[in-house]
This record gives C-alpha cells, structure tokens and sequence, in this order.
C-alpha cells in the first residue's frame, strides 16, 4: 500500500468526548492529533428537537432499556455524509466479524463513518436506510459502539504510511500472514533460571527463519487451528505441520 490512503475519519456518538483521550494516545492518536488523518466527531443530540434535545425513547413492543431515535441519528449521519458515495458503517453486535483483512480494505478507503450505538441499539429502519455495512467485534458484549469504533480505527490507522514507525511491522503482522505470531526474546540471555532457544544466539539466518516459521505453525495448530483452514501453506509448512500433528514434541 502506497500513497495516502485514509483522510478523514467521521464518528457519530452520543459521546463525542469519549474520543478525546483517543486521539492523545499512541502512534494511531498522534496521527489523528497531527491533522495526518481527521477527526471529526459528530454528535446526534446536536441534530435533536425540543428543549430536552431526546435522543431515546422506549421500545416499540415492551421490553427492557432504551433505543435510539432515528431522526436525530439520521441527520446526524446524512451530515457526515458528504458525498453520496461515502460508505457509511455500523458498529453492531450484529455485524459481520472485523477481522485483519477486512481492515486492510476499510485503510484503502478515503473515509470511514463509522456510527456508534447506545442502549439496546438504533432504530431498525435507520439501519435499513442510511447503514451500508455492520461491523461486530465478536461475540461478547460491550456497553456502547465506541469501544468497538476505537479497536478499528487503531487498526485502521496504524496501516496507514507514517504511522508506524517501521513500514515492515505491518507487513510481518501475525494474521496478515494468517499464522500466530512465533515467541520473541530479548536480553537477558538467562532469566530465572530459563534460558532461550540456543538457535536465536546461532547467528545462522536461515535457521532462525525456520525456527520461527516452525513456532508460529506450532502454535497456531495448537491454540487456533480454525486459521490453518484459510492459510496459503507451502510444501514445507506442510511437511512441518505433519511432523507436529502426529508427535507432542517442541
Ligand atoms: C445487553 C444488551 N443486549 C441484549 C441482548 C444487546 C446489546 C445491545 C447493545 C448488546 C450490546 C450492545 C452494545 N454493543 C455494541 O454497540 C457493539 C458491539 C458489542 O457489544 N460486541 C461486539 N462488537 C460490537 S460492535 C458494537
């Protein structure tokens, strides 16, 4: 990936404050703080009528917590939306699992929307009408859609030219290879009595190679298979694995 990719970023949360703290932090928050790539935070009480400005109302059918309006949620989004082309994202406990490649393609876009919601969620026919994508985290609960905005704009962010302090990080990500990562070491070369794989101090670059593409296989058999199922293995990876497979030795 080359070039500037990302410009603006456009949130839509009952708590644009939340975003703050964000943007003082980290690599992805100096990028945003910068003006590298903008920030705009646009919030649905703004875009509400009436002197309590309501945002909530109790739902149609009984049941338990609130749901957001949709006209001040709609307005909200419409105003964000500057260009009809614009495609505008949800984040939803029932939206499809955000995963490392669906980031890749959400870093290539000029802007993200990205809508937050509260209480028990948004008014269905806003979903229908303004939402073009739902993105979930997984399958655990959170209390808003600003956690889950703020995991994927890190995301997002830190593949973006410049963020990063070295290019290559991105490239060698776990998951951007579809493997787990293989197990690091640093100084000191014993530590409580546990040393480190003698092959790291062996100075032989091709071993070393192999002895992490081995780990990262390893582990990945071990703690996530379901990955091996959608990775491009070479012969070797194979050959490596079944050696794995079929004996409990390191
Ligand atoms: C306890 C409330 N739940 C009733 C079964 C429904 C519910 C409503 C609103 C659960 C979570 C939320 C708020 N969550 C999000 O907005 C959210 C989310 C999440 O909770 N988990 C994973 N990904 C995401 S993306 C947005």
């Amino acid at each position: 990936m080359t070039g500037p990719m990302l410009n603006k970023i456009t949130v839509i949360s009952l708590f644009p404050d939340w975003f703050d703290a964000f943007m003082a932090m980290g690599l992805t928050g100096k990028a945003l703080s910068e003006g590298r790539v903008e920030l705009q935070c646009i919030n649905p009480r703004d875009f509400a009528q009436g002197v309590h400005r309501s945002v909530d109302d109790r739902p149609y059918g009984g049941g338990p917590g609130m749901v957001m309006r949709p006209e001040p949620l709609a307005l909200a989004i419409e105003h964000a939306r500057s260009d009809p082309s614009d495609i505008v994202s949800g984040m939803s406990p029932q939206g499809a699992r955000l995963n490392q490649s669906a980031v890749e393609s959400l870093a290539l876009r000029e802007q993200l929307i990205l809508v937050c919601g509260r209480y028990e969620g948004i008014d269905e026919r806003v979903n229908e009408a303004l939402i073009d994508e739902e993105w979930s985290l997984g399958d655990y609960v959170l209390s808003g859609g600003e956690y889950a905005a703020a995991v994927l704009m890190d995301a997002v962010l830190r593949l973006q030219p410049g963020v990063l302090g070295h290019c290559e990080s991105a490239a060698q990500d776990s998951f951007t290879s579809g493997l787990l990562d293989y197990p690091h070491y640093t100084r000191p070369p014993k530590w409580r009595g546990r040393s480190i794989p003698e092959v790291l101090q062996s100075g032989d670059h091709s071993a070393i190679e192999a002895w992490r593409r081995q780990q990262a296989l390893k582990r990945t058999l071990e703690r996530r298979p379901d990955l091996l199922t959608q990775t491009d293995l070479s012969d070797q990876d194979r050959a490596l694995l079944a050696t794995l497979q079929d004996s409990d030795t390191d």
